[in-house]
């Protein structure tokens, strides 16, 4: 694409946006037009497919343009975001051109690196840019090896099989000789370390019991912590949708629905619930309250508990207060958490009286002491003795990719791989240089502490000597707490690559920044559902490559190429090669369980390839076999039991995290003297956006304030601070400053603020330390600290601040257009 073209998609832009993205559109059929991976865009008019993690869509393609964007007539509910896709494409954040920052072009990695994030960037051709990502890959190997580079690259990279871009860094980053990845994720950092001491797997990402289960068994249905009418619009794959025509049953049973939640959520609302609003933080003595209480009445079911777990009489005098002289009953919950003790002791009935599912999120974990409040509410779902049963029990994932939404009877589509650290390279320099992954929220511990020691899981180990960092499909200067603090720390980095297709903080952030295609200028296939697995579509390329970029598939080969090693990096496939190779893989393990597979072309052709759902698995029960026969179907833990006390964390001797379930109050629990701001920030996760995905698009319309971030701020709160409803306010601690507009709501609990994680970090000063952000990134404001030694999750909902109405002039809002020399 020309720049006299990009011109002119500039300017018809805003114009079809005005007369595109209407959802009421649902139904219009695609007449799927065949793509070829070199075909050339004719004039007129087509209609191509293609998916997201919003879901399967329609492109209306005119003269070469997308002009509107439309769900796939399959897709049940479409998300509210689909506009924004269609937006992301050509809104004014998107980069066009390869740009180093100007100091580095000129220096080097012995650059000053003060000028990181002030936007000071020199357009430079593409084989300028490879030469110096290749050269500098090779010098900091050479000089360095392979642990001084960190390619973890965590983050939402688009989906697709093949232009998976942090397989592709790795794949790049093993052929080129090794590298420091990251172990774990951001979503379920510690449950999923917690979740195999105590039932034997990762838990978080495993199906759940089937929605037409719950429908016909449970009575009460708690979602605690959870929003699923606002997770489940997007999939790490392409989603499905399908919890949302279940919610709409389950609510019309009339059957009772409870929402544990700071927030009153689209989802407490959309099911008429009982909201209850524990103080942030609290959960793990609300549910010790509620154990107690089913204890202490005899509710709690011995059968259950002697059967099937290990270690409840090591938690009991805990629970009792026998072991610390108090008891955790309902009257000691109530002061910590705010519930009254009466609703404690009244939950506890309830749910010992019928069957219930305890449906939890994962914000919750997402705190420090976070690996408590999973271990905690399986405790609780122990006593309950209905895990296993159908409707019973718990679920970690039910407000994720539609968890429960019946498994298909398909195959999985196998991706490109990552060729995999060679195992003569690691040893050696693993042994002399420090961990080849660390926990993944713990990347600016490693940058502050090169060889310094740190625990994850019972295990020690040592940070690496990092001296680049290499970043693709993921935004970390948005996902990354206590942002002025990482700003300090990424300046002991020499040299930071990014490959990004909009300018995110993090794309600013950086000394080389490579212009990447979205997954519509490139083609590729997703499964669709991440638990029901319904099918494969086809991801065809809807326009050309906006500006210069190019896909990370074709960026990295270039380098490899640069290295000599491009044939290793390719195994001189192309774009459509793998793509054959992989779905061939696919259909020959389909034949082998008698699945009709039609061939690539045809596939191809009809965009999409759809699976039957077997009978068995819509009434699939989670750990039904377990609770069948345990010792014929024992857990994946040391007793094959559920492990309310666990030897093996006992070993451990973590102070942070005890081998029971503990109340632990988390630094910063608003209230207490030792808490220097009295509001609570809820960072949860944004409805109108993928964390920072989107945000550059015009649905930020749709809900900033003033053109900042929204901060819901409860009456009471507002009131005495002099604040209304539309106000600038700044919310504030001593580790940053945010500028937000306030939405003064009862949906948010008296003493908590809600700024959702994801908006784009923006300091009216980037050169100086610690100045206001003028968009509203919530990551400001948060710590940095990891939930405990056992899993080191992050703590992305643990802070206090302040807020204050915001008077003088405020700073603009620069981060939504490229920097002037990208445009
Ligand atoms: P995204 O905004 O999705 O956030 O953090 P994550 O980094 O995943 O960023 C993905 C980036 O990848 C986008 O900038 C997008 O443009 C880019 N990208 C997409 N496709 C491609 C591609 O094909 N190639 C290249 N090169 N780039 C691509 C999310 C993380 O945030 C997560 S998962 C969670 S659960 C955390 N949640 C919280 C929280 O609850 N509270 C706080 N305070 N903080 C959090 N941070 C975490
Ligand atoms: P959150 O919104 O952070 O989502 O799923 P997760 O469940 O972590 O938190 C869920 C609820 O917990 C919120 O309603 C919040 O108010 C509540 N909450 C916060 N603190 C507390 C507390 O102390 N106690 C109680 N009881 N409740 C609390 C995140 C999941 O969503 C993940 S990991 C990803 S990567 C995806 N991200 C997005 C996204 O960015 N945007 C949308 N629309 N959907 C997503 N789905 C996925
Ligand atoms: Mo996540």
């Amino acid at each position: 694409m020309t720049d006299k073209h990009l011109a002119s998609c500039s300017l018809t832009r805003r114009r079809f946006l005005t007369a595109s993205t209407s959802l009421a559109a649902v139904g219009m059929a695609g007449s799927m037009m065949p793509m070829g991976a070199t075909r050339a865009f004719a004039a007129g008019e087509q209609k191509i497919q293609s998916g997201s993690h919003w879901g399967v869509f329609n492109m209306t393609v005119k003269d070469g343009l997308a002009v509107k964007i439309e769900p796939w007539e399959k897709d049940p509910h479409p998300t509210h975001q689909l506009p924004g896709v269609l937006d992301s494409m050509y809104s004014a954040s998107r980069i066009k051109y390869p740009m180093v920052r100007r100091s580095y072009l000129e220096n080097g990695p012995k650059a000053e690196r003060d000028s990181r994030g002030a936007s000071d960037f020199v357009r430079v051709s593409w084989d300028k840019a490879l030469d110096l990502v290749a050269n500098e890959i090779k010098r900091v190997q050479d000089e360095s090896g392979p642990s001084a580079v960190f390619a973890g690259s965590y983050g939402w990279k688009s989906p697709g099989k093949f232009h998976n871009c942090r397989t592709l860094v790795a794949r790049t980053m093993n052929v080129l000789g090794g590298y420091v990845s990251g172990t774990g994720d951001y979503s379920t950092g510690a449950a999923q370390v917690i979740m195999p001491h105590v039932v034997g797997g990762l838990e978080v990402y495993s199906q759940q019991t089937s929605w037409p289960v719950l429908i016909d068994n449970t009575d009460t249905l708690v979602f605690w912590a959870a929003d699923p009418m606002k997770t489940c619009q997007i999939d790490w794959l392409i989603p499905d949708h399908g919890v949302y025509d279940y919610l709409k049953a389950y609510k019309a049973t009339g059957k009772k629905v409870i929402c544990i939640d700071p927030f009153h959520t689209e989802t407490a609302k959309t099911m008429d619930a009982e909201w209850l609003a524990p103080k942030p933080q609290t959960d793990v003595a609300m549910m010790l309250g509620i154990a107690h209480t089913l204890y202490s009445e005899g509710l709690h079911d011995e059968d259950f508990l002697s059967t099937y777990t290990y270690g409840f009489d090591k938690f009991l005098p805990y629970l009792t207060g026998d072991a610390d002289g108090t008891p955790k009953d309902a009257e000691w919950a109530s002061k910590i958490c705010g519930i009254p003790a009466d609703k404690i002791k009244e939950l506890a009935k309830l749910f010992a009286g019928g069957t219930t599912m305890l449906a939890s999120g994962w914000s919750i974990q997402r705190m420090q002491y976070g690996e408590q409040a999973h271990w905690m509410l399986v405790t609780l779902a122990a006593m309950l003795g209905q895990i296993g049963t159908p409707g019973g029990g718990f679920g970690l994932s039910y407000h994720y990719c539609s968890g429960g939404t019946p498994t298909a009877n398909g195959v999985s589509l196998p991706g490109i791989g990552d060729g995999k650290q060679s195992s003569e390279n690691k040893p050696e320099w693993l042994a002399s240089s420090g961990a080849s992954s660390i926990p993944v929220a713990r990347v600016v511990d490693m940058l502050e502490n090169p060889r310094g020691e740190f625990d994850f899981n019972g295990t020690r180990a040592t940070y690496p000597d990092i001296k680049l960092v290499y970043w693709v499909g993921g935004n970390p200067f948005a996902h990354h707490q206590d942002r002025n603090r990482m700003v300090k720390a990424w300046k002991k980095v020499e040299t930071f690559i990014v490959h990004e297709a909009q300018w995110t903080a993090t794309a600013r952030q950086a000394d080389i920044v490579l212009p990447a295609t979205t997954s519509y200028e490139r083609n590729d296939m997703e499964q669709i559902g991440s638990y029901s697995n319904q099918g494969i579509v086809a991801m065809k390329k809807i326009v050309d490559p906006i500006g210069e970029a190019r896909s990370d598939f074709d960026i990295f080969s270039a380098i490899c190429a640069k290295l000599g090693k491009e044939a290793e990096f390719t195994e001189n496939k192309s774009e459509m090669d793998w793509l054959k190779s992989l779905y061939e893989t696919a259909s020959s393990t389909a034949g082998t369980k008698g699945i009709d597979f039609p061939s690539f072309d045809d596939f191809w052709e009809a965009g999409s390839v759809l699976y039957e759902v077997p009978q068995a698995n819509k009434e699939f029960v989670r750990f039904a076999e377990f609770r069948d026969d345990p010792l014929l179907n024992p857990l994946g833990t040391p007793t094959g039991l559920i492990e309310i006390y666990s030897k093996a964390i006992e070993r451990m001797s973590y102070d942070d995290c005890p081998p029971h379930p503990t109340w632990m109050p988390a630094r910063e629990l608003t209230g207490v003297e030792s808490t220097k701001y009295p509001l609570h920030v809820n960072a949860s996760h944004p409805d109108a956006r993928l964390h920072s995905q989107l945000c550059g698009t015009e649905l930020r319309k749709t809900y900033a304030i003033d053109g900042r971030e929204p901060c819901v701020i409860h009456p009471d709160d507002a009131a005495k601070r002099g604040i209304s409803d539309g106000d600038l306010v700044r919310v504030f601690n001593d580790r940053g400053q945010i500028l937000t507009g306030a939405r003064v709501s009862d949906d948010t609990a008296p003493g908590v603020l809600r700024v959702s994680e994801g908006g784009w970090y923006d300091p009216a000063d980037p050169l100086k330390e610690g100045s206001l952000d003028a968009y509203g990134d919530v990551n400001v404001l948060t710590f940095d600290v990891g939930t405990s030694k056992l899993a080191q999750g992050n703590c992305g909902h643990s802070a206090a601040a302040d807020v204050e109405k915001f008077t003088g002039t405020p700073p603009a809002v620069n981060v939504f257009t490229a920097p002037a020399a990208a445009e």
